[in-house]
């Protein structure tokens, strides 16, 4: 496994989400460097702990080296010349989890669009840099190659832009195919860290790390498993970032795209994370789920991590989020494998009440406070 050294915030969620994504990308992350504050001029981080880094480069040879924030181009430069590591910053290790993850044309257009605004963006200080006079031969481009570079840039990206219109219309084709399969389809959808490979994992009865995702989420992975005998067919989704950049967005989506074509969307919902967060998250789930087209009938929602909260506190959660009378969720803890099996069940029987006209007499909450507690 390809390995980084990290260096984030000094935050739990902010930690737990960058190892995450470290994961996604297929990193392994071996060593970890917190900091309260990673915007110093230089190189973002003092040069105490680039010193620290160096040692720590020696010890544990990785791959690159994980940048939790933005990055200048001089700082990047700053950092690599010093380290002779690859510097990702966030922004760039965002940009390769969806390069790894785009599979139709239309997202491997958006991601490639996004790629070049993101060297646009550095684009611009280096041709600063060089109109200062400063760095001329900065990262081995001149002044004038710097204009050129720009202007190719911007020349490619119109390219892409005119293709991408194109490719849009393949969309309803390719739905229209997909739909033809006699087996149902689960996709996991929710933010990084959520737990969407630990639930994939332990419904598929896959006994593979967490942390392994090369083998995972990387590998557009669809696995089966059943539940009374039939087959289901469930797929692992890129997670939603928390923080994406605006310019970002539209590539994201269109690595979603497979959720349109699936019978259930699971949507993963952490309930370890404060109010406000959730609720934050939540919406934002729901507004891109809504934007790239998925029925809200298609939606259920998991509430994991059910193992590091009392049962009143998630029921709390689950009023707040305002889905108490929806028969649509479920708490489970898919590390301990608390409710999986009734998760099943309840997917069987979310996809039965469609036909069926539901009988139902008691309220989801009492089922669930029967059986599952
Ligand atoms: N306590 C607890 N931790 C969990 C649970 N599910 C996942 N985790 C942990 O949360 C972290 C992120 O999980 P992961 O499955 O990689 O999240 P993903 O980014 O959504 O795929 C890992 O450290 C998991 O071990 C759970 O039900 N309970
Ligand atoms: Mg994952």
């Amino acid at each position: 496994m390809k390995t980084a050294i990290l260096i984030t915030y000094d935050k739990e969620d902010i930690i737990s989400e960058a190892i995450a994504l470290c994961g996604s990308a297929g990193y392994g992350v071996p060593y970890i460097i917190k900091q309260k504050y990673l915007k110093r001029q230089k190189f973002g981080i003092s040069e105490e702990i680039v010193t620290r880094l160096e040692e720590m480069v020696k010890k544990y040879r990785p791959d690159v080296i994980v940048f939790d924030e933005i990055l200048k181009p001089s700082q990047n430069y700053n950092l690599a010349s010093k380290l002779h590591k690859n510097i990702l910053d966030r922004e760039a290790l965002i940009l390769e989890i969806f390069e790894s993850r785009a599979s139709s044309s239309e997202s491997k257009l958006q991601v490639k669009l996004a790629k070049m605004r993101y060297e646009m963006h550095g684009a611009k200080e280096k041709v600063r840099l060089a109109r200062k006079g400063e760095q001329p031969g900065f990262l081995g481009i001149g002044k004038f190659e710097v204009d050129v570079y720009y202007n190719d840039i911007k020349h490619r990206m119109e390219t892409v832009k005119s293709k991408l219109k194109k490719a849009g219309k393949q969309r309803e084709l390719h739905r229209q195919a997909r739909k033809r399969h006699d087996f149902k389809m689960i996709s996991l959808a929710g933010y990084t860290s959520a737990g969407k490979t630990t639930l994939f994992n332990k419904l598929t009865g896959e006994q593979r790390q967490e942390g392994d995702e090369l083998f995972t989420t990387l590998t557009t992975m669809v696995r089966r498993f059943t539940i009374k005998h039939k087959v289901f067919l469930i797929s692992d989704t890129v997670g939603f970032i928390s923080n994406l950049p605006a310019y970002m967005i539209e590539a994201f989506k269109s690595t979603l795209e497979e959720l349109l074509y699936v019978d259930i969307v699971i949507l993963i919902i952490d309930v370890n994370d404060s109010l406000f967060t959730l609720k934050k998250k939540f919406a934002s789930c729901k507004k891109t789920l809504s934007e790239i087209g998925v029925e809200q009938d298609n939606i259920v929602y998991v509430f994991n991590k059910a193992d590091l909260q009392n049962k009143n506190e998630i029921f709390e959660k689950v009023e707040y989020l305002g889905l108490t009378g929806s028969k649509r969720w479920i708490p489970v803890s898919a590390k301990t494998g608390q409710n999986t099996k009734q998760l099943k069940e309840f997917i069987e029987n979310v996809i039965e009440s469609r036909r069926r006209p539901d009988k139902q007499k008691k309220t989801h909450k009492e089922e669930l406070e029967k059986n599952l507690w």
